[in-house]
């Protein structure tokens, strides 16, 4: 996607609460900008906005990571976002920062304009001193690259893997989520699929470890979420390697307290991969190394047993036709679900902006004798040629 240079044109990452979405709205639509959110603020703005671009970052959208590299103008609202290589290059973009704490003004960029305050209060003093965007164009080349997207995503969700599709999982969710949905997100393989194919609306909340990016988070935040707001149905997304660092323990503090909750829905998803999957990829692509079975590799366990074990429901879910049967379920059910999706660890979660020279680091690490070498390409190949369909991304 690209902007002419006359093209006034307005990109930011935020991470102000939601109370802030229609101010933050208000100023896209006059400016005809795009609005991208660093993954603690994915509950700021609606994913169904066609100029929300989704997420930034490793984990984010190719419509975020285009904008961000072809835009003038950036405007940060709230977001301490830290990493520079997915935000406009340094001296290409005019910035302006809105940020309540001034420890975090021009932290991670070179803004002309800081401006310390809350951020409702200040874009409600900003918006009458903006003239609206008469050109369109660039507004209207993020929709489609967002529209893009979202059929790029629909098409590598349905592909078919071995057994279940990882991001088959996160995308048969999505619009299932109940209104006032709360959605934990752990940190692995799964982060990927909730930033890329959970389009959270309305006034869901979502969170995860954004900053440390701690695996073990996904079932205590989902727990405390619950306690916080007992009349919401919560969704913790979680790999199966934070399942045996701590989830499971945390089930038998779901079961303890599963009947102080008006709402009694929590489901806790696992994505059974037998494997620490995030880290095996990032060997992978960034280091070409071969994946180290001693230490990547992790038993298989039966969560939905172990949920039975303690008094909650349990599926485990082998075969890609049940797993919105599964979901839908568990979003049903009169107490806590464990849903134990057996999915494929060789779906590979390719980064936005999916370089030749990760691709090919990631066959190298093939080359040198990665045990799933086979799988992994055929998926990883199946995954990427989605992006070169007819009405995929060409870039
Ligand atoms: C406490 C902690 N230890 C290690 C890591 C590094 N790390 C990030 S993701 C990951 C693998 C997660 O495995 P799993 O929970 O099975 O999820 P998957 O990636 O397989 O979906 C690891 C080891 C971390 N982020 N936090
Ligand atoms: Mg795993």
């Amino acid at each position: 996607m690209c902007s002419t240079p006359a093209t006034r044109s307005r990109s930011w990452p935020a991470r102000a609460r939601p109370g802030h979405a229609a101010e933050v709205a208000e100023v896209a639509e006059l400016l005809g900008a795009g609005v991208a959110k660093a993954l603690l603020g994915k509950d700021v703005l609606s994913d169904e906005l066609p100029y929300v671009t989704g997420s930034v970052g490793l984990l984010g959208t190719r419509p975020s990571y285009e904008m961000m590299r072809d835009c003038d103008t950036l405007l940060t609202i709230g977001s301490s976002f830290p990493y520079s290589q997915f935000l406009p290059e340094f001296g290409k973009a005019r910035a302006v920062q809105i940020d309540i704490d001034p420890h975090m003004i021009g932290m991670r960029y070179p803004y002309e304009v800081n401006l310390v305050g809350d951020a409702r209060a200040t874009l409600r003093e900003l918006i009458p001193l903006l003239r609206r965007n008469e050109a369109r164009d660039w507004f209207d080349e993020i929709c489609a690259g967002v529209e893009r997207w979202r059929e790029v995503m629909e098409r590598r969700a349905s592909l078919s893997a071995d057994p279940v599709n990882p991001e088959h999982v996160a995308a048969a969710l999505s619009p299932l989520l109940p209104d006032h949905a709360m959605i934990t997100a752990d940190s692995g393989s799964a982060t990927n699929w909730f930033a890329r194919h959970v389009r959270l609306r309305g006034d869901m909340r979502a969170s995860l470890s954004g900053t440390l990016a701690t695996m073990g988070c996904g079932v205590p935040y989902a727990i405390g979420a619950k306690f916080a707001h007992p009349n919401r149905p919560t969704i913790a997304l979680v790999g199966d390697g934070a399942m045996q660092m701590n989830g499971m323990a945390e089930l038998i503090s779901v079961a303890k307290y599963r009947h102080m909750w008006e709402d009694p829905r929590l489901v806790v998803a696992v994505w059974n991969n037998r494997d620490l999957n995030q880290v095996t990829w990032e060997l992978r692509a960034m280091g070409g190394a071969p994946s180290f079975l001693p230490s990547q590799s992790l038993p298989d366990v039966s969560y939905a047993a172990f949920a039975e074990s303690i008094g909650l429901t349990g599926i485990r879910v082998e075969k890609p036709e049940e797993v919105e049967g599964a979901w839908r379920a568990a979003l049903a059910a009169e107490g806590p679900v464990v849903l134990d999706f057996v999915t494929d660890p060789s779906v590979p979660p390719i980064p936005p902006h999916a370089t030749w020279d990760q691709i090919e680091a990631t066959a190298s690490a093939l080359v040198k004798g990665d045990a799933e070498a086979g799988a992994v390409m055929k998926q990883g190949l199946k995954s990427k040629l989605q992006e070169f369909l007819p009405g995929g991304d060409k870039g």
